[in-house]
């Protein structure tokens, strides 16, 4: 059977982490292994910070324009998955998504934060999920780390206040007023250095994403979300 260590090293040699896992329930949702048997041990695979952009960024040419990175995430993912006897899925496909947002809070100490995205206690918002690895089996896990939320004891919430279309003013996430601020002619803040509520959150600055890095999520997104 593989052993957490040496899927993280695998996953550490494109850039990409081990999230956390966990032995899923009925109520995780989480689907079959191909063959309809009941998946053991899930395992969520992501990004940390700049290290999965420093290894894409030199392949991203190799890629289709429309979704590099999510293909870039395919590609290394299934192979690590045909290499440790897994199954790959991700939080791409579909719709119907994935509910990636609620297996990340089984397996690792994350939150939603006032924007939606999920907030880590170190990482900030400043990480993100490239997809899963089922196994039939029941791996050891390590104990689940319990942390604080950051946001609990934010007292100002800038990322509440900064956003100048107020996209998340009501308490949910308004992402026809982002996207026209992003990809309207006063956008180029938010365009070309990262969403400006994401920036104002204090926690995880080393693992802030660099300008390049930010630049091409924003125009993804504004190239992907637009109806
Ligand atoms: C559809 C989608 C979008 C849509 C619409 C999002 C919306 N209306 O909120 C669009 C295209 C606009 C979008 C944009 C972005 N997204 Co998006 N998106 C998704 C996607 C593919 C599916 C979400 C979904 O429908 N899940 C299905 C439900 C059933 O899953 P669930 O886990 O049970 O649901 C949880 C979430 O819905 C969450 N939630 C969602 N919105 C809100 C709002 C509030 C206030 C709260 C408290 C919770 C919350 O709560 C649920 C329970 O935990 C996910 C990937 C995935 N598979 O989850 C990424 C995902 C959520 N997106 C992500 C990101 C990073 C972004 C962007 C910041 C990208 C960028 N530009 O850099 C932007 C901006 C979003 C923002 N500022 O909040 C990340 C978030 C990572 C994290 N740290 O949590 C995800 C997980 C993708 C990934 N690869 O990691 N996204």
């Amino acid at each position: 059977m593989v052993a957490i260590p040496e899927i993280e090293s695998t996953l550490r040699d494109v850039g990409l982490v081990s999230r956390g896992g966990f032995h899923p329930q009925a109520e995780d949702r989480v689907p079959p292994m191909p063959d309809e048997a009941d998946v053991g041990t899930l395992l969520l695979v992501g990004n940390v910070g700049d290290a999965m952009w420093r290894h894409f960024q030199a392949v991203k040419s190799e890629y289709a324009a429309d979704h590099p990175l999510n293909e870039w995430s395919r590609r290394a993912i299934e192979t690590i998955a045909a290499r440790c006897g897994a199954h790959a899925l991700f939080p791409f496909d579909g719709p119907p998504y994935l509910p990636f947002q609620r297996w990340a809070q089984r397996a690792e100490p994350v939150a939603p934060s006032p924007l939606g995205t999920l907030i880590h206690p170190d990482y900030g918002l400043w990480h993100a999920y490239r997809g899963a690895l089922a196994f039939r089996e029941r791996i050891a896990l390590p104990p689940f780390d319990v942390r604080s939320i950051p946001c609990d004891h934010c007292r100002d919430k800038p990322c509440l206040s900064v956003c100048p279309v107020r996209a998340f003013a009501a308490g949910g996430y308004d992402v026809g007023a982002c996207l026209g601020h992003v990809g309207g002619e006063h956008g180029g803040e938010c365009l070309e250095r990262g969403c400006m509520a994401r920036r104002a959150c204090p926690v995880g600055e080393r693992y802030r994403y660099a300008a390049d890095q930010a630049r091409f999520h924003m125009h993804a997104f504004l190239r992907n979300a637009r109806p």
